[in-house]
């Protein structure tokens, strides 16, 4: 048994294919232009690595994401979805989605809710907590693509549990940190752990 578990999954890199996504639309809109294969991304900042190969590579990259249709098209990454599906049915378990949009919000917000709706279905609209800064969402497990995560609470109430994305393969875990390598992974073990 054990108490009642809040779990928060974060969107792009751990349920959506943010990454693919981009460099499939950046390659089609620039095909003229380098990029980034997802072999060499390192970073989680997309557009950082694209300014630092050329300056004005930066805001092409966010012109990718900025464009309509960019979120509601990416794929879902293997196993994620029926993941948190799975997550949402087990006993004494709250599953959100915690996502942070972008600041051109024209497309985006809608878009995530879009996305939810057609990939989880509409309950799921019910779960969906789009914040910039993830530290004052209660939790017990935060599962992030992004390696370092801070905001105005300086001790969230989550454990970050690192998904392993294109961008962070290469990172040093924190003291402690754990990792969940993709959706094949074993996420429930994680969970229970956290029940205790
Ligand atoms: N994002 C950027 N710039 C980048 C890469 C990603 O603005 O170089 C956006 C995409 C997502 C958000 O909306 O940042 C990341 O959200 P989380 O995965 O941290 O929720």
């Amino acid at each position: 048994p054990g108490k009642r578990l809040r779990v928060l999954v974060d969107m792009d890199g751990v349920i959506a294919d943010f990454e693919g996504g981009f460099l499939k639309k950046f390659r089609a809109r620039y095909p003229n232009e380098p990029y980034v294969t997802l072999e060499d991304r390192r970073g989680f900042w997309v557009s950082s690595q694209y300014g630092n190969l050329r300056n004005d590579l930066c805001e092409k990259a966010i012109s990718i994401w900025e464009s309509k249709d960019f979120f509601i098209e990416l794929e879902p990454i293997p196993g994620g979805v029926q993941a948190v599906k799975e997550m949402a049915k087990m006993e004494n378990t709250d599953v959100f989605i915690c996502s942070s949009p972008i600041k051109h919000y024209k497309h985006c917000p809608y878009e995530k809710y879009a996305w939810i709706e057609k990939h989880l279905g509409s309950d799921f609209l019910e779960l969906i907590v789009l914040t910039k800064d993830k530290t004052v969402v209660t939790g017990d497990i935060l599962i992030d693509d992004k390696p370092d995560i801070f905001g105005v609470e300086p001790n969230p109430s989550w454990e970050h549990v690192l998904f392993t994305a294109c961008h962070n393969k290469h990172v040093h875990p924190s003291l402690g940190q754990r990792r969940l390598q993709s959706w094949a992974d074993d996420w429930r073990a994680i969970l229970e752990s956290r029940r205790l």
